[in-house]
């Protein structure tokens, strides 16, 4: 799909919300609609016309990015923002301009709202983020592409770690391999912790040493033209305990249960049900405290979410990631997370590394 048939996806949403545009301020957004790559810009777009509004900075990439667009500069020694929306708007006719009520400050509505005279601004947050919940071809390739350098990543760190490194030698290490391995950025800060931190849902790296006997928890993707990978893996550095051993294989045996859950037509708290009963019934639920999964693709969180609370169906395309996990304070913890295609009847794993415990 290219960026002039999301746009055309994107007014039909506005038309059924009574708009006559919208005002965009989310990076992620901005780029699924223009395939702008950069930041600090606002995206305008009405029936036959979109505009990329930015500065100086960016005028020149925006030009070559965004097809189709208008590329409007503002700040000096133009008009501030507001009197740009507000020209723009006149012109184009929009009366009812819709607004990332969710994402833009209290500071820059209330300039909007000033400058904006005899137009009405009307919060509509997330009709974007509706269409992004189901990738196409183009996105999906590159999801699969992340999630390969990071699998590939992956099976190369475990040459580098031993007792007697730091989490933040590891970290450093980890980032280094998945740029050489092609991401073009990390898709989010890595967790890499151990020993007793494993606790920690999400710990950050210190300087605390790799210890023999440790589970190291890693939670990481690489990240392809804006698309992302999101997996876990929890490893113990030398023999594991019996104690150990019996909560990874709670862990493990979670996570199938929700993999075998996931398909179109399903609503997410049924997959969070699936995979959190293994949980439960050993005993350990009160130490699941997070939802079982949740979208990703421009963003690393996104729609659609799985947690005892969701309601909504999950359908062909979504991309998901299926992460269960115990976390026991000063204990330790173990998640297991990979990245899923959802399809009609189950789900594609996009990430392979191996889920059987590795004892380094
Ligand atoms: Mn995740």
């Amino acid at each position: 799909m290219d960026t002039r048939q999301r746009a055309e996806k994107l007014l039909k949403s506005l038309q059924k919300e009574g708009l006559d545009g919208i005002f965009l301020q989310k990076d992620a957004n901005i780029r699924y609609l223009s395939g702008f790559t950069n930041s600090d810009s606002y995206l305008l777009l009405a029936p036959e016309k979109r505009a990329i509004i930015t500065d100086s900075r960016y005028t020149e990439q925006a030009e070559k990015e965004c097809t189709g667009y208008e590329v409007v500069r503002w700040r000096n020694p133009y008009p501030s923002l507001a009197e740009t929306l507000l020209t723009l708007s006149e012109k184009w006719g929009i009366k009812k301009l819709g607004f990332e009520g969710a994402v833009i400050s209290y500071d820059l509505y209330t300039r909007l709202k000033e400058a904006l005279e005899g137009i009405e601004l009307i919060p509509a947050s997330g009709l974007v983020e509706e269409i992004r919940k189901i990738k196409d071809e183009d996105e999906i390739s590159l999801i699969r592409k992340a999630c390969d350098i990071s699998d590939k990543s992956f099976e190369e760190l475990l040459g580098y770690i031993k007792p007697g490194l730091s989490e933040k030698d590891i970290e450093r290490e980890f980032q280094y391999i998945l740029k050489k391995n092609g991401a073009d950025e990390i898709a989010f800060d890595i967790i890499g912790i151990s020993g007793v931190k494993t606790s920690l849902p999400h710990g950050i790296p210190s300087d605390k040493l790799i210890e023999a006997g440790d589970f190291v928890t890693f939670d990481f993707g690489a990240q392809v033209q804006g698309y992302k990978c999101d997996m876990t893996r929890t490893i113990c550095v030398g023999k594991a305990t019996d104690d150990q051993k019996k909560i990874y294989d709670i862990v493990a045996k979670s996570q199938k249960r929700g993999l075998e859950a996931v398909r179109a037509g399903v609503p997410g708290k049924l997959v969070d049900k699936a995979s959190r009963d293994v949980i439960e019934e050993a005993g350990y639920g009160r130490y699941f405290g997070t939802g079982l999964g949740h979208g990703v693709g421009l963003e690393i969180h996104e729609l659609p979410f799985m947690s005892t609370s969701c309601e909504e169906y999950l359908a062909a395309g979504n991309v998901l990631t299926v992460e269960p996990g115990i976390y026991l304070p000063s204990w330790g913890g173990v998640r297991i997370e990979d990245t899923v295609l959802v399809k009609e009847e189950g789900c594609e794993i996009l990430t392979h590394a191996t889920k059987k415990l590795i004892e380094l």
